[in-house]
């Protein structure tokens, strides 16, 4: 297989778009492309401050590459949830995301969730009783308030994060089997700024995942290898399998499935839905960021429960 644009010998052949292209080539593509969505989808210019949510994870550290190479003004936030599955999943990749900031000049902002909020995740779904086992749901909130959060404080008038084709594929077959409308309605790779929130965006959500790592394969980027432990036998995973094998029959059918989903939003599907939510929003009175909740938003309920359950511990 040769490269489509100089006939040197080809590392990655992208057979849902015909394109087979050399190491030097395929990193400039993806920049390329990258900036390309960045604009088409009007995610954000050089006057915004954007905030890249790093993992760790190929994805985000990718993006985070990417943006800095770009030129855009963009720093990364490391939430660290203190999760260790046995080989210190938390501290690995925080070591390798601050490896990551240091070698490029970055600014990276550090959260750490057990020592702000006195336990870690696994340990705040164990206090409250949430989640059947599975610290993900725990995990998620905290995740997307301290993003906001730290959005709000510092200024930021962008977030970022590092989702992928494969990724936004899983969650949308997932709220379509379920037909989970209010998710559905949210889905998609930039969510409008709101009243207390900044704007959200996915820039690499039409790269199939095999194209984000061998971009931070060939970058030489160091990223953490190993998922998270919790991952194990979530359903999104299972969802990705079965994408696979549609993909593998039909080349393209992922990111047409993706695609057709946002041409459908764009044409005014859940357009009214839309409107009626927006209306439904307040602000937590103790945190001041817009909850659809009645009085305290989900994150300050659970946190006044870790705390009193830290309480009675002892602590
Ligand atoms: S939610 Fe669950 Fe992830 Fe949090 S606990 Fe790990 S697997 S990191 S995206
Ligand atoms: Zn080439
Ligand atoms: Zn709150």
């Amino acid at each position: 297989m040769r490269c489509r644009k100089c006939g040197q010998k080809a590392v990655i052949n992208m057979r849902h778009h015909k394109l087979a292209l050399c190491k030097a080539h395929y990193l400039e593509w993806f920049v390329a492309q990258t900036e390309r969505f960045i604009k088409k989808y009007h995610m954000f210019s050089a006057d915004d401050r954007v905030l890249v949510a790093v993992s760790g994870g190929k994805d985000s550290l990718a993006l985070w590459d990417v943006l800095w190479r770009l030129g855009y003004q963009a720093d990364g936030l490391y939430i660290d949830l203190g999760i260790d599955g046995g080989f210190g999943y938390s501290s690995q990749s925080k070591a390798l995301t601050q490896a990551f900031a240091e070698e490029r000049g970055l600014t990276l902002h550090i959260v750490n969730v057990p020592a702000a909020y006195g336990a870690s995740i696994p340990e705040m779904a164990k206090l409250t009783h949430r989640g059947k086992g599975k610290p993900c749901s725990v995990c998620g909130l905290v995740k997307r308030h301290e993003m906001n959060r730290i959005a709000r404080d510092l200024g930021y008038n962008v977030l970022a994060t590092g989702h992928n084709l494969d990724d936004e594929a899983a969650v949308l077959f997932g709220n379509t089997l379920t037909w989970a409308a209010g998710y559905l309605r949210r889905q998609g790779p930039v969510l409008p700024a709101s009243p207390g929130l900044a704007r959200k965006v996915k820039p690499l959500f039409r790269f199939y995942e095999r194209e984000t790592a061998a971009y931070a394969l060939l970058r030489g980027i160091r990223y953490i290898y190993e998922e998270c432990p919790f991952s194990v036998g979530a359903k999104s995973i299972y969802y990705k399998q079965l994408l696979n094998q549609l993909e593998a029959k039909r080349p393209g059918a992922k990111l047409q499935f993706y695609l057709g989903f946002l041409k459908a939003k764009e044409e005014g599907l859940f357009a009214d839905a839309a409107e009626e939510v927006a209306e439904a929003l307040h602000t937590c009175p103790v945190c001041g960021q817009p909850t659809t909740a009645p009085g305290k938003c989900a994150f300050c309920r659970l946190v006044e429960r870790v705390e009193a359950a830290v309480g009675e511990r002892g602590e």
